[in-house]
């Protein structure tokens, strides 16, 4: 390593540009007015409500400058990733300065009445939010919540082989579950397809109140955790600047170096051994170069410099003062000309054009984004030429259309999961492609490739990283889980659909990305083998919480409705797509060309199982889910023997969110289709895959809604059978024969009798099923009859 490779004049460069950048970041925190310094500092010149976090700010604005010197002396494609997302004054500073920033917000010029704009904006109503939001320029990661950062860079760089990101890492946020799994990525980087991820772990030693974990183990500890996470640690320790911008420029300048080689070994030679990739370790001080001491409280290197440093100036005059000194410190006069543009020096050092990392089209995907070229998904059919007299797996059907879809985008298009996508029967992946493996491979192991594109490692956290890094930057994918272990992602799923709510509504330069495509599998009425801890359909209560614009959650009810639906999501953009199917063998109910009707409709009437023949029906017996309608369906079936003369209608629920009303959901269905379909005055017995009260939450405005009767997930699961997971929720066809007798006025003078012989048949499936370890045949062979 070249010990001072920058010259005299090139130092005073970056060092300019990085006190330019902190110049900035302090005026966005702090200041409403006088943006150059041009008049004394003033009490009117300064927010009254002080929002941002400074502690963060000054080391990413000295990594940004660096990234910007190599990239333009080497004409790298980069991103920046800030894990540190409360860090946003510096990510808006930088991108301000080299000037992508106000071609996005011409508003927000570079010179003094936008530098102006810039600060009062900040934080304030009406402006942009404090963290690397949607709105700043180059972002895909807004950081609020932390932990993602690293899974974000690397799913940006998969199949981009000329990007690298620069992936900032708090020491606090490497503290959690996420990120401290998200290190493994590198075993799943392939050097001659992918890009590179530069991690740099900002050791500025503290978080809000407490020190990081990292910032206080021994540098031999903290060196050897990252060589057993295989990278080859770079440390850059100090607080003088000009020794630590030497240090850190012959620091990239070697592990770019290390980075083209390994590509170079890969991409020239062939070598697919898993390289030991560069990172970087910068140890600098929290607050790098804001006030020392405030009141005497050590606030410079200590978590006192988190968010603002100074506080309560109006009440404290001599905090404004010490404002002063401090942006003046940073000498505005030499960096800004008379017009409060950046002087021509500090432009000099940015990159041009789209090198720029605000301008990268990568951190704004959907620019690059190319459509998938998908196979006709009828041509998977499964044949039905009766109701319910062909058995197939769902998801086994999928794997078929999704493998062709894979064969036919081989570089746009990834499948994620952890460790589930054999057992959810999606195996036919691998007649095309491989899992993506660059660690130990043994001859025995089955389909591990360094150029696979199955994505599997046993994090959820990691998978939906990983996703929506590859989302973010224009390309596609598809995420299949256990349904309960979703819950896993509540939270990253949140974010997720924050960034698109605010992206699609208030940021017209964001283009449209392709959705977020969930296929919950291994749900809980099959998870009968493994019981109780694998039993939750709460993720979609979870999902419909959020803004109805953006998510949508399909039931599917066999095999030809799973393909209709995830054609669709496929084609989908800016939406998080939940798909709920079934892979065990199950009876199919729709021919191909009934399906596709029926998922165009997201609802509908299946006249074929009803008897309420064209005309009122006594009860609407609605189902959503495969289970529920198997159940519903023999339910009917009964009630066809029992009680000839009542007439049932059947509706399919396929896309859930035809129940909300029209002004809530752009599917809801119109209050006139819905009385259509539900009628206003009979009884509903509805039978749901989830939790029952979601039905009621989403139909509660509807005008039967008195008269809708929910059956669903209870919280009763255990290890048991299929079929008596139903029996201990209330939702088996026994219990919802029972609850057609009880609520329909005709049925009142027999509804005992039927009722009782319900009752028989649950007593009857307990004794057997205690005694033979499985369901009675007649529930296990049950086949439509008709
Ligand atoms: C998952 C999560 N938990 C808690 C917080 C609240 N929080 C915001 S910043 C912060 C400290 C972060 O420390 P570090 O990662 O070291 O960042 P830096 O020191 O660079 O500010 C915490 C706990 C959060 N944003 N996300
Ligand atoms: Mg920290």
């Amino acid at each position: 390593m070249q010990a001072n490779p920058l010259s005299a004049e090139a130092l005073g460069q970056l060092h300019a540009y990085w006190r330019a950048a902190n110049y900035l970041s302090v005026g966005q925190i702090y200041l409403l007015d006088n943006p150059l310094l041009k008049q004394p500092l003033t009490l009117e010149h300064i927010k009254p409500r002080l929002l941002g976090h400074w502690g963060t700010t000054p080391g990413l604005n000295f990594i940004y400058a660096h990234m910007n010197r190599v990239i333009r002396r080497d004409d790298l494609n980069m991103i920046c990733i800030a894990g540190p997302g409360h860090g946003g004054p510096a990510m808006v500073a930088n991108t301000w300065l080299e000037g992508s920033y106000s071609e996005f917000y011409p508003n927000i010029s570079r010179d003094a009445a936008g530098m102006g704009r810039l600060f009062r904006q900040f934080s304030f109503p009406g402006g942009i939010p404090s963290h690397v939001a949607p709105e700043t320029p180059g972002s895909i990661h807004e950081g609020g919540e932390l932990g993602y950062a690293v899974s974000h860079a690397y799913g940006a760089v998969f199949d981009n082989p000329d990007l690298i990101a620069c992936c900032v890492v708090g020491d606090g946020e490497a503290e959690t579950g996420p990120l401290a799994a998200a290190w493994h990525s590198n075993k799943f980087l392939n050097p001659g397809t992918d890009g590179a991820v530069l991690p740099i772990l900002h050791l500025n030693g503290y978080k809000i109140a407490n020190p990081a974990v990292l910032a206080r183990i021994s540098h031999d500890e903290l060196e050897k955790l990252f060589v057993g996470y295989g990278h080859t640690p770079y440390f850059v320790e100090g607080d003088d600047p000009e020794a630590m911008h030497q240090k850190m420029a012959a620091t990239l300048d070697t592990v770019l170096a290390e980075i083209r080689e390994i590509q170079r070994r890969a991409r020239e030679e062939g070598d697919m051994t898993r390289p030991r990739w560069p990172m970087i370790i910068l140890r600098t001080p929290k607050g790098w170069t804001g006030p020392r001491e405030v009141d005497g409280l050590k606030t410079e290197g200590y978590w006192r410099s988190h968010q603002v440093p100074l506080s309560e100036l109006a009440s404290k005059p001599e905090h404004v003062k010490l404002l002063e000194s401090w942006m003046q410190s940073y000498r505005p006069d030499e960096l800004f000309d008379a017009q409060g543009a950046p002087i021509p020096q500090l432009a000099a050092l940015a990159p041009t054009g789209e090198r720029r990392m605000g301008a990268s089209p990568h951190a704004n995907g959907g620019l690059l984004l190319r459509e998938l070229r998908l196979p006709d998904f009828r041509n998977y059919a499964v044949t039905v030429d009766r109701p319910g007299h062909a058995e197939a797996e769902a998801t086994r059907v999928l794997g078929g259309f999704l493998r062709d879809v894979m064969a036919g985008n081989m570089d746009t298009f990834r499948v994620f999961g952890p460790d589930e996508t054999a057992s959810n029967r999606l195996d036919a992946l691998f007649e095309v492609t491989d899992r993506t493996w660059m660690a130990e491979r043994y001859d025995f192991d089955d389909h591990l490739a360094a150029d696979g594109r199955v994505m599997e490692i046993l994090s959820e956290h990691i998978c939906q990283g990983w996703l929506e890094g590859y989302l973010l930057t224009g390309r596609h994918g598809f995420f299949s889980c256990y349904e309960a272990f979703i819950h896993i992602v509540d939270s990253m799923f949140n974010q997720h659909a924050k960034w698109l709510k605010v992206t699609r509504t208030e940021i017209p330069w964001r283009r449209p990305i392709a959705s977020l495509n969930y296929l919950l599998t291994s749900h809980v009425w099959r998870q009968d083998h493994n019981g109780f801890s694998h039993q939750d359909p709460g993720f979609i209560d979870h999902v419909v919480n959020k803004k109805a614009d953006i998510i949508r959650v399909y039931l599917p009810p066999d095999a030809n409705t799973l393909l209709s639906v995830a054609d669709h999501c496929l084609r989908s953009r800016n939406d998080i797509n939940v798909i709920v199917a079934g892979k065990q063998p199950a009876p199919q109910w729709l021919t191909m060309e009934a399906a596709v009707k029926h998922c165009s409709s997201g609802i509908g009437i299946w006249e074929w199982a009803g008897s309420d023949e064209g005309g009122e029906p006594d009860v609407v017996m609605a189902c959503c889910g495969d289970v529920p309608t198997l159940e519903t369906l023999a339910a009917v079936d009964l009630l066809r023997r029992l009680a000839p003369e009542l007439k049932v209608r059947v509706v399919n629920v396929v896309d859930l969110m035809t129940l909300q009303p029209k002004e809530e959901h752009p599917h809801g269905l119109p209050d006139r289709d819905f009385d259509a379909l539900f009628t206003t005055d009979k009884p509903i017995i509805f039978a749901y895959h989830g939790y029952p009260w979601l039905i009621h939450r989403l139909a509660y405005r509807r005008t039967n809604h008195d008269n809708l009767h929910v059956r669903g997930y209870k919280e009763e699961g255990t290890t048991t059978t299929p079929f008596d997971m139903v029996v201990l929720n209330d939702l088996d066809r026994f219990h919802l024969v029972a609850d057609v007798m009880h609520r329909v006025p005709k049925m009142q003078a027999r509804a005992a009798h039927v009722r009782q012989a319900m009752r028989d048949r649950l007593v009857e499936h307990k004794q057997y099923i205690e005694r033979y370890g499985e369901d009675m045949p007649e529930i296990r062979n049950w086949q439509w009859p008709y």
